[in-house]
């Protein structure tokens, strides 16, 4: 039995995965690199470090810097992309993640964060989630990243429950691997064919509810 959901943050709650875009974009371009939705959808649910480092080779620059320069240049990023997550509010919750969360609540379910942004807590308390969210894997902690399951795995920890009783909410193709690696059931958000791993796939956060989601396990 299902007990437990553990969500991912960027392109699941909020829409933050745009400005993760934006402020990406304008550093690639900075050390031209070329642009494109494919390298975009590379990079969700991908730690900073190795976000830069995926761009870079992108571009094959991946030998052009140093790691003092690498450093100057994701701490050039988070800084546009804090500028850009200071003006969010509740608005900037994705449709109906807030009603899907209530009901959760209200069910009686347990909730958890596994995020691999090191800015979750700032983007939580703007979207008034703080309280909400109690339990939040720390991404600091971890040994790997998305794709590996061990942020899953740890999301299921905080809640005391066994990854099968979890669901996993997901946006990213390497954060549904983690999941599915986790032993978790997967809800993918997003294009099936980039999230074609999930084990139930909704187009948009809109389709997420409880109703939705038993008709597809049943
Ligand atoms: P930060 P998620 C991920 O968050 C984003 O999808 C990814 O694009 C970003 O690079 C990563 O967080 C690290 O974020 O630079 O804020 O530490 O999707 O796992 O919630
Ligand atoms: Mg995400």
């Amino acid at each position: 039995d299902i007990k437990g959901f553990v969500f991912d943050l960027d392109g699941v709650i909020t829409d933050t995965s745009v400005f993760h875009s934006q402020a990406w974009r304008q550093v690639a371009e900075k050390v031209g690199v070329q642009w494109d939705d494919q390298l975009a959808d590379a990079l969700k649910g991908i730690s900073r470090m190795d976000s830069l480092n995926l761009i870079l080779k992108h571009g094959h620059r991946e030998n052009d810097f140093s790691a003092a320069e690498k450093q100057a240049l994701a701490t050039e990023k988070n800084t546009h992309y804090l500028e850009l997550v200071d003006q969010m509010t509740p608005a900037n919750l994705l449709p109906g993640i807030k009603d899907f969360l209530t009901s959760l609540q209200t069910a009686g379910y347990q909730l958890s964060l596994a995020s691999a942004s090191k800015n979750s807590a700032r983007v939580l308390a703007k979207l008034g989630l703080s309280a909400v969210f109690t339990k939040a894997v720390d991404p600091t902690t971890l040994t790997h990243g998305k794709p590996d399951p061990e942020i899953f795995r740890r999301g299921a920890e905080l809640l005391n429950l066994d990854p099968a009783q979890c669901i996993g909410v997901e946006d990213a193709a390497a954060g549904i691997q983690s999941i599915n690696g986790a032993g978790e059931t997967s809800i993918g958000i997003g294009d099936p064919q980039v999230l074609a791993a999930a084990d139930i796939n909704f187009k948009d956060t809109a389709e997420l509810t409880l109703a939705n989601i038993k008709a597809r396990m049943a």
